[in-house]
């Protein structure tokens, strides 16, 4: 284990469990309330990439934005978004973060810095892009990250983006989550190339691949890139290699890949138990901190679907609001 690795104080490392801890639990949650018929709609669980949205926002400043996919609970609650709003939004209710008219996908928390939720595959990397046009053009420092997945990475769209972010020096981190699967293609099957962090190459932007399971090696490598964008205001990109235990969707039953494909990554690249494997080796936090997080964490999402379950449902007269923009 890298000595970097404890220069976290203690309060960090139980935060970062906690985060982590949170991640899973609710997207948990939310399967079970999916489940019982409460969420209507697609729920794309981010279970098994915590790591990633956890290790990101501890790398970047407060304000950076951050842009993503329809697979979107996890980073929206690790940039910061309440966990009861976030649940009543996928449950529909008026409580909701986005007034219960987005649902599971189109998740928001501008406050945050959270640019949600998009549904059109790729989509979220040309506005990414533009968000870091806008960093640029109103002269700050802030990056934009832009995150899609391994099927999204060959999207047209992506490699006009990268065009034109090298073109104009703007300051944008692409993080590909490479899970393995676009819906129930494999990388294997899909992909002409399987090292996706290459793909920046032929627009001039360094690419890098990284363990997307392991939340030190995500926050050292985010860190890094973003520092060399601010410093030097070019586009970088991360490849996370990572994997999602469930599924695409609720509806997907996932025959396309072994069981014991998924077993393997739970027993042996869990980003929690890994987590708990070096609090353990450094003796940094003890197993009664992190029993008192897991029991804290469990009312949280406790309260969340107790909240959303009792929030009203949005008024019919919403139905035209926060359509277009005055
Ligand atoms: C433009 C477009 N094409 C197809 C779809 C249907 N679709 C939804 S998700 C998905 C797979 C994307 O996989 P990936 O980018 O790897 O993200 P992951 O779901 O693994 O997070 C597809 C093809 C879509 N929503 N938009
Ligand atoms: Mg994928």
């Amino acid at each position: 284990m890298k000595k970097e690795n404890l220069s976290f104080t203690k309060e960090e490392f139980l935060a970062i469990y906690r985060e982590m801890l949170l991640l899973r639990r609710f997207e948990e949650n939310a399967g079970q309330l999916y489940g019982m018929g409460l969420i209507g709609g697609f729920c794309h669980l981010y279970i098994g990439q915590e790591a990633v949205a956890v290790g990101i926002k501890r790398a970047i400043k407060n304000t950076d934005t951050i842009i993503t996919s329809y697979r979107d609970h996890g980073l929206m609650l690790s940039a910061g978004g309440c966990p009861k709003s976030i649940m009543a939004e996928l449950l529909g209710k008026s409580t909701g973060c986005s007034k219960g008219k987005g649902g599971s996908m189109h998740m928001f928390d501008l406050e945050k810095g959270f640019y949600g939720g998009h549904g059109i595959v790729g989509a979220q990397v040309s506005l990414g892009t533009g968000l870091a046009f806008a960093h640029k053009y109103k002269d700050t420092d802030n990056i934009s990250v832009t995150l899609y997945g391994d099927g999204a990475s060959h999207q047209g769209q992506v490699y006009e983006s990268f065009n034109i972010a090298k073109l104009w020096g703007l300051p944008v981190l692409y993080i590909i989550e490479n899970n393995e699967y676009a819906m129930g293609t494999s990388v294997e099957r899909a992909s002409s190339t399987k090292e996706l962090y290459k793909r920046g190459e032929s627009f001039g932007i360094t690419g890098k691949q990284v363990d997307g399971m392991n939340f030190f090696a995500v926050y050292e490598a985010v860190k890094e890139a973003a520092d060399f964008i601010r410093k030097n205001s070019t586009p970088f990109l991360l490849e996370m290699k990572t994997y999602r235990y469930r599924g695409h969707s609720m509806s997907d039953p996932a025959k396309y890949r072994a069981k014991e494909e998924v077993e393997e990554y739970k027993a042996h690249h869990d980003p929690l138990t890994s987590l708990k494997e070096f609090f353990a080796q450094n003796q940094v936090v003890s197993e009664e901190e992190l029993k008192a997080i897991e029991v804290e964490v469990k009312e949280i999402v406790k309260e969340s679907a107790e909240f959303a379950q009792t929030s009203p449902e949005p008024d019919e007269e919403e139905l035209y609001t926060n359509v277009y923009k005055d």
